[in-house]
């Protein structure tokens, strides 16, 4: 059984998990839109493993005895000046997300809610995972530049990025 704070708080991870399945889709819209079409199904990919990010956390609460919870997602950007810009911001939010994960585990811990201290263990993981990708791509951008035939370039990588 889990506390009644510490479930407050994984269901507030649920919406920060959703909120970012959110960024990526409206970002794999916009990239279609524009035709960057391999950012398109990279970023409606990553979309997917967000949800799927909030529906391990939902599980955890339901298993635990905790009520999961839904609440309002904030509207997220929809418009970008640049792929460069989309992807700065993946990074971006990528750090708010790993700050997010590392209070919760402090959380836990203080409250010795060692099983929840365990379950997110998973996320610590997943997190470096996830910058280390983000960083990866911004750092194509330093390599190869945006202009042109360096923009079809960089959108087929991270295209190929989505297999
Ligand atoms: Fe991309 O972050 Fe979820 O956990």
């Amino acid at each position: 059984m889990i506390s009644k704070e510490m479930t407050k708080r994984l269901n507030q991870q649920i919406t920060l998990e959703m909120y970012s399945s959110n960024i990526y889709l409206a970002m794999s819209g916009w990239c279609a839109y524009n035709g960057l079409n391999g950012s398109a199904s990279f970023l409606k990919n990553h979309s997917k493993e967000e949800l799927s990010h909030a529906y391990k956390l939902f599980d955890y609460i339901s298993e635990t005895g905790g009520l999961a919870e839904v609440d309002t997602i904030e509207k997220p950007n929809n418009s970008f000046k640049s792929l460069h810009e989309v992807f700065e911001a993946t990074y971006k939010h990528e750090l708010i997300v790993s700050k997010s994960i590392f209070e919760l585990v402090d959380f836990a811990l203080n409250e010795k809610d060692y099983s929840t201290f365990n379950f997110l263990q998973w996320y610590i993981s997943e997190q470096h995972e996830e910058e280390k990708l983000f960083k990866e791509i911004l750092d194509k951008f330093e390599i190869i530049k945006t202009d042109g035939r360096g923009l079809f370039m960089i959108d087929r990588e991270i295209g190929q990025l989505a297999n």
